[in-house]
């Protein structure tokens, strides 16, 4: 063997760093209305290129185009579009409210807003989704109330999970949202369980999972996708593909060929890639991959092509390892200017309502904030009872834990 060259590995690199021209040219984008809709039974082998294309319905002009599109009338959109814009607004007060110390955490939806808020409207009451921290908008759009999650934020004494999860970890049964788990990945395993509980018990609800671009390397995802396919458990399997994990680009967690969908087509899973920054194309294809589930069709993978516009978290700087004009080069493009613009096209919609729109969802959300801030933020006002620390875990108490609140005197 001494005349073979030395064995090496292959280490993928993003195009760029700080200070280097943005270059998304390896993001190939099929013209929108250009790619097929399958019936929601066809033969998965049938349909393997929507794995490696994008489904699009908005076009440049925020014209809605083929055979994708049709599905949502302009009230719909408009709803849409304002879920949207509350999230955004949400993110940025909340944001502020981190850097003025009043929670110690948060993690902002900007440039993905579309992704959560469209597909929340696919799903019927009694659906679970097992999100991340980045599905914010499935809450917004599903009706959770904003003090509500502002309270969690501030850690004060009307957190409705009383201080036992991060700021930004929510839970709603009632909202279809399961508490969010820290530990990435496990989100698909946990929402194949429970859409395997639900066919089991011969219930017609449905689950979704959601996993980042950066965790489909987590053993986690690939352990889902075998259950989810041997048993055709009813739940569609989101990987929502940022282009980043913090630091590290999605090339790391994809390696140098392939897309993230296209790993669903060696399980047999119909896998499918749509433009996650195009609230249409969102909402259709959650809607396919909704009805097949709920027709007891199997699992569906979608992945959503978007851009993390902002840091990863509020302990994050992005231009320590990506150009910093890299979001403005995206070329998917922003999700609400994408939508107003079409509503604006179909003459829903203009400038000056979408201004005082944007004033009206201001003032709603600093009332809401005002409204937390009565019960306090991190370091002011009121906490969560220490008493509350031994509450809500256990139907009832076992010994050690009545010991130990008698030992904290509560
Ligand atoms: C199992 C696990 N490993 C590592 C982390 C730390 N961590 C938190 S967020 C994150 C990046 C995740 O990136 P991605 O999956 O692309 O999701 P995004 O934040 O882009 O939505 C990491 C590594 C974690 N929470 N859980
Ligand atoms: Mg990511």
């Amino acid at each position: 063997m001494a005349d073979q060259p030395p064995l090496s590995l292959y280490v993928p690199e993003p195009a760029v760093r700080p200070g280097d021209t943005p270059d998304f040219s390896n993001v190939i984008i099929p013209k929108a209305g250009s790619v097929d809709r399958p019936p929601v039974d066809a033969d998965p082998e049938s349909i393997r290129d929507l794995a490696f294309s994008i489904i699009r319905v908005l076009n440049r002009k925020g014209e809605a185009v083929g055979p994708w599109s049709g599905l949502l009338t302009p009230d719909e959109l408009l709803e849409g579009l304002k879920h949207m814009m509350t999230l955004r607004a949400f993110d940025a007060r909340m944001q502020t409210a981190q850097r003025q110390g009043k929670t110690s955490f948060y993690m902002q939806h900007m440039g993905e807003e579309a992704v959560s808020c469209a597909f929340r409207q696919a799903l019927e009451p009694g659906d679970m989704n097992f999100p991340t921290y980045r599905q914010a908008g499935l809450l917004i759009a599903g009706g959770y109330p904003m003090v509500d999650m502002m309270n969690q934020i501030y850690s004060n004494e009307a957190d409705p999970l009383k201080g036992r999860q991060l700021p930004i970890m929510y839970s709603s049964k009632e909202h279809g949202f399961f508490s969010i788990s820290g530990n990435l990945g496990t989100q698909f395993v946990q929402a194949v369980g429970w859409a395997m509980a639900s066919a089991i018990s011969k219930d017609t609800r449905v689950a979704a999972g959601w996993i980042g671009d950066g965790s489909t390397a987590e053993s986690d995802f690939h352990a889902a996708l075998v259950f989810a396919s041997t048993y055709h458990a009813p739940v569609v399997l989101n990987i929502v593909n940022n282009q980043w994990a913090i630091s590290t680009f999605q090339g790391i967690a994809r390696g140098g060929s392939g897309t993230f969908a296209a790993r669903g087509l060696g399980f047999g899973i119909p896998s499918l890639r749509v433009d996650g920054n195009d609230y249409l194309a969102v909402h259709a294809v959650a809607k396919w991959a909704v009805e097949r589930a709920r027709r007891n069709l199997g699992p569906t993978l979608v992945e959503y092509v978007t851009y993390r516009v902002g840091a990863h978290s509020t302990s994050d700087d992005p231009s320590a390892y990506r150009p910093k004009a890299e979001s403005d080069a995206w070329p998917l493009g922003d999700p609400v200017l994408r939508l107003k613009n079409h509503l604006i096209k179909l003459g829903a919609w203009s400038d000056e309502r979408h201004t005082q729109a944007e004033a009206e969802i201001l003032d709603t959300v600093i009332a809401a904030q005002k409204e937390a801030e009565k019960h306090g933020t991190l370091h002011s006002g009121g906490k969560p009872s220490t008493r509350d620390m031994f509450e809500g875990v256990y139907e009832e108490m076992p010994p050690h834990l009545r010991r130990q609140r008698q030992q904290a005197g509560v």
